[in-house]
């Protein structure tokens, strides 16, 4: 299939400087080579992530000038309030200032050291709320999924025997709700099928458990549904993403994904009781209920860019983006996770540099040289973020693969960009055999990939 052309005119650009590579080199060794220290405006190409970092559009911005900043009753929040219920037919619906508040205002009131919450993949902000009230967190997705080079449409599917398994094991009473990531994110950004988020959600209502879905990235799986899925093929995306949240009981949404914003998110569900719990906490900790963090304008450019990422020439344009990208890095013999995700493309860092060992970084000894060379940004999704030191033997325990993750910002990079980042991989791809690995000089005893330091082995 050809590469759809970008719909949509540039109105307002934003110029990107070019460094020279002995400037890349000066800031590589200041920020002991984290691309997380790195200044944003020595970045050529930055992929470190798709959240907040859209480009709005003109109607937006227009939006954005009549947003109504009155604290309680404001126009924008009905606005708001009627367009999520539009598209996800929930009955109340809590604006946040960004996901992780949704999942922290869910959390904070249904998990304790007794629940259990199973997902699909949980993102590491909502396995974190989950686990900060010692909730436990359980990834139940397929099999396949941990299997990169496997192309199945829908690799981000819930396995219904695992889930089976859990509820038979734990018991309702344990279980409090369900999520499911879509797409999902730490699975690849792989979509979950109309079929498989139904069948959960009928196992879930056979024992009494709700159904939430994690619901940053809808449009995307819902325009994989339509084009990979029998039966979607003529019904329109708002008709899918309605179908997919009417098997839901709510759902946490971080609109700086698929709202197109740079700042925003929601609750939305249709207990009344819990509801008005949430409201309270929310009241406390985010804002007045008809803002809940955010100002007027910003639930007006929420309710406009949410709709057009509904549209499927926006959609197409969207996906074929990403996939490009991966399908060029295939081509050229670089593994990427299969098929490409809605949001990123993902590499195998392993195979790139197969003669860095795991425990000396091949996933960011790729970022570091990425930057280096190409003043282009990813983010490692391996043994420097997921990877301990074992206390007793002072070794890295590492996980399961070393993945470099390049997140593509929307409406915001042209397909030459993509080109660029394609050449550039394919040029380190060549000389892979010149480079080595990384060792920690730093690390803090949690989260350690935001601020570890690492020097060239
Ligand atoms: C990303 C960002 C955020 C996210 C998500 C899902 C499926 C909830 C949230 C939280 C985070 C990130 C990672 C690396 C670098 C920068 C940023 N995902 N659920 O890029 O939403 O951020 O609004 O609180 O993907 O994947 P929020």
């Amino acid at each position: 299939m050809r590469f759809p052309a970008e719909p949509f005119k540039i109105k307002v650009v934003e110029s990107i400087k070019m460094t020279t590579l002995e400037e890349r080199v000066k800031f590589l060794e200041e920020a002991g080579n984290n691309l997380f220290s790195i200044p944003a405006d020595t970045i050529f190409v930055d992929l470190l992530t798709d959240s907040g970092t859209s480009a709005m559009s003109d109607r937006q911005w227009a939006g954005m000038m009549t947003g109504d900043e009155a604290y309680a009753g404001s126009r924008s929040f009905y606005r708001f309030e009627e367009t999520i219920k539009s598209i996800t037919g929930f009955k109340h619906v809590i604006p946040t200032h960004q996901g992780r508040v949704a999942e922290n205002l869910l959390f904070s009131l249904i998990a304790n050291e007794n629940t259990v919450i199973p997902s699909n993949s949980h993102f590491d902000t909502t396995r974190a709320n989950i686990e900060f009230h010692k909730g436990t967190a359980l990834d139940l997705v397929i099999d396949e999924a941990y299997q990169p080079e496997l192309e199945l449409p829908f690799k981000g599917n819930m396995d219904l025997k695992k889930l089976e398994a859990v509820i038979t094991q734990y018991g309702k009473e344990r279980i409090p709700v369900c999520m499911l990531t879509i797409t999902n994110n730490s699975g690849g950004g792989q979509p979950v099928s109309m079929e498989n988020i139904r069948s959960v959600s009928s196992l879930l209502k056979s024992v009494g458990i709700p159904l939430f879905l994690d619901a940053c990235r809808f449009a995307e799986n819902a325009y994989f549904i339509k084009t990979r899925e029998k039966g979607y093929e003529n019904k329109s995306i708002m008709e899918i993403a309605n179908e997919m949240f009417s098997y839901a009981d709510g759902c946490t949404m971080s609109a700086k994904k698929d709202g197109l914003v740079n700042i925003g998110g929601f609750l939305a569900l249709n207990d009344t009781e819990l509801s008005r719990r949430i409201t309270n906490y929310l009241i406390l900790i985010e804002g007045f209920p008809t803002y809940g963090g955010l100002a007027g304008r910003d639930l007006e450019a929420i309710s406009i860019g949410i709709m057009e990422a509904l549209d499927e020439n926006y959609l197409a344009y969207r996906t074929n983006q990403v996939k490009y990208l991966a399908d060029l890095l295939t081509g050229a013999g670089i593994s990427v996770i299969r098929p490409a995700g809605g949001h990123a493309v993902y590499i195998d860092a392993r195979k790139f540099y197969p003669n860095i060992k795991p425990e000396e970084f091949p996933g960011q000894a790729l970022v570091v040289e990425l930057y280096k060379q190409f003043g282009i940004r990813g983010v490692e999704v391996g043994s420097l973020m997921f990877g301990k030191k074992d206390e007793a033997t002072g070794k890295e325990i590492l996980p399961r693969l070393d993945l470099v993750r390049l997140a593509i910002p929307r409406r915001v990079y042209t397909t030459m960009h993509m080109n660029y980042v394609a050449e550039g991989l394919i040029e380190l791809f060549t000389h892979r055999d010149s480079v080595r690995g990384l060792k920690i000089v730093y690390e803090a005893p949690v989260l350690r990939h935001f601020t570890a330091r690492l020097e060239r082995i």
